[in-house]
């Protein structure tokens, strides 16, 4: 059994609505227990001009591996009507694998932890929210992190 956290965030659509059907679908994955769920915050977009996020973080307690989770995350963004056009552009859903325990992986397909996740406020906030003693592999722990891009 493992904790992984994953990055969830909207902007297009009813994001609201959007945000609520993965967390749905994530607490039904097989061998999964959603184990915390962060508020929903509005934050500016980051990258090329679009419209705002709703951004979340959630928990899962989960006997999935890593490729396995990561797999279920694309079906889910897939089900729930995610087409993937403009890379770092808008959409409909966006669930990140943040970290999966104590995993790394360098993979073309899987990087672990996130590579972006120390630089992003709009991950850091919500998952400080949740889990601020969670210890990034080979960055800190998520409280630490979220210091270092606010100063
Ligand atoms: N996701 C991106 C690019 N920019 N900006 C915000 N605020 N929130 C996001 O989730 C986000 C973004 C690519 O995944
Ligand atoms: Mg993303
Ligand atoms: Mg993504």
């Amino acid at each position: 059994m493992s904790v992984a956290a994953i990055g969830l965030g909207s902007n297009l659509g009813r994001r609201r609505a959007n945000l609520n059907a993965a967390i749905r679908a994530l607490a039904r994955l097989p061998g999964t227990r959603l184990a915390a769920l962060s508020r929903f915050i509005e934050t500016e977009p980051v990258g090329p001009p679009q419209p705002r996020f709703l951004n979340a973080a959630v928990l899962l307690e989960t006997t999935l591996s890593p490729e396995e989770l990561l797999g279920a995350l694309l079906g889910i963004e897939a089900a729930l009507g995610r087409i993937r056009d403009v890379p770092r552009g808008p959409r409909c859903i966006d669930l990140d694998l943040l970290t999966h325990g104590t995993s790394k992986r360098r993979s073309a397909h899987l990087i672990l932890p996130h590579p972006e996740l120390h630089r992003r406020a709009f991950v850091l906030e919500p998952l400080a929210e949740i889990a601020p003693g969670l210890r990034i592999p080979g960055r800190g722990r998520v409280l630490d992190l979220l210091a270092k891009i606010r100063r």
